[in-house]
């Protein structure tokens, strides 16, 4: 078995971004506020990489997949652990494929690719890792299967697999929770309250700013979504430095700031 990575596993040297398709206009979404707008999709994702780039990542940027309106949710068809890939399969039946058309560009820009053996799906936006653990949360799009073909992956990488459950009505896992730091997670005071974060800290995105909970950390920074005043004070007052980033278009169809990256270290 290899160790698990010895660094913070919110330290990152490079990340993996794909470009938005025009097709993003098709992209999936739980309600409908209205398609997001192509060109200002594009500035928005643009201002999302200088900011990876700013906190110290190299970022390759893949060209726009046409085919796959949701390509852009690049963490959805893939999980990086200690620079190996591993090749999700996503659970929606439009998103599916995105993980074969993503495997070349892991296969270039990684350590090592491995693919799940079984029918079972897994969205990476349901997996939190922190230094040691990587959390799963079970949902609409990843189910019981497909957490038993990770397990035994992510333990021959030296993690441990937890099986949780993604509050119903919500997307992903990580749409209500994510890392501050080696033993910190910001979550949503519902999933906080559904003891999914045994031995970790626990800081509550503030009352009607649940969208808040999908941030990142990468290196230095907190990157956090523009619109949630109360989070961000709390975060700067926890010692964080916080940088806010605008997702309008993104969270139209669902996506945050965790969707748009494969973030990794080599
Ligand atoms: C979807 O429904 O799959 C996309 N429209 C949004 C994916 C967001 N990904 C994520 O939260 N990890």
């Amino acid at each position: 078995k290899r160790r698990p990575m010895t660094h913070p596993s919110f330290e990152f040297t490079h990340a993996l971004c794909r470009l938005p398709a025009t097709s993003v206009t098709d992209g999936l979404r739980a309600s409908d506020h209205g398609d997001p707008d192509p060109v200002a999709f594009a500035a928005e994702h643009a201002a999302y990489i200088s900011a990876l780039r700013g906190a110290g990542c190299v970022v390759n940027v893949l060209p726009a997949d046409e085919a796959f309106p949701d390509s852009v949710f690049i963490e959805d068809p893939a999980l990086v652990l200690t620079g190996t890939a591993i090749v999700l399969r996503p659970g929606a039946a439009s998103r599916l494929g995105e993980a074969a058309a993503l495997r070349p560009a892991l296969l270039e820009n990684m350590n090592d690719v491995i693919d799940l053996t079984t029918d079972g799906y897994v969205d990476g936006g349901d997996i939190l890792c922190t230094d040691d653990r990587v959390l799963l949360g079970l949902s609409a799009r990843t189910n019981g299967q497909g957490a038993e073909d990770l397990r035994s992956i992510v333990e021959s990488l030296g993690y441990t697999l937890e099986v949780l459950q993604t509050p119903p009505e919500i997307l992903h896992f990580k749409t209500e929770s994510s890392l501050l730091d080696r033993q910190t997670v910001l979550a949503t005071p519902a999933l906080a309250g559904s003891g999914a974060f045994k031995g970790l800290k626990v800081l509550e995105t503030a009352i009607g700013e649940e969208a808040a909970a999908n941030a990142i950390r990468v290196n230095a920074h907190v990157f956090l979504s523009a619109g949630y005043p109360k989070t961000a004070e709390m975060l700067d007052g926890a010692g964080y430095s916080v940088r806010i980033l605008n997702t309008s278009q993104a969270a139209l169809v669902d996506g945050g700031l965790s969707c748009m990256s494969l973030r990794y270290s080599r």
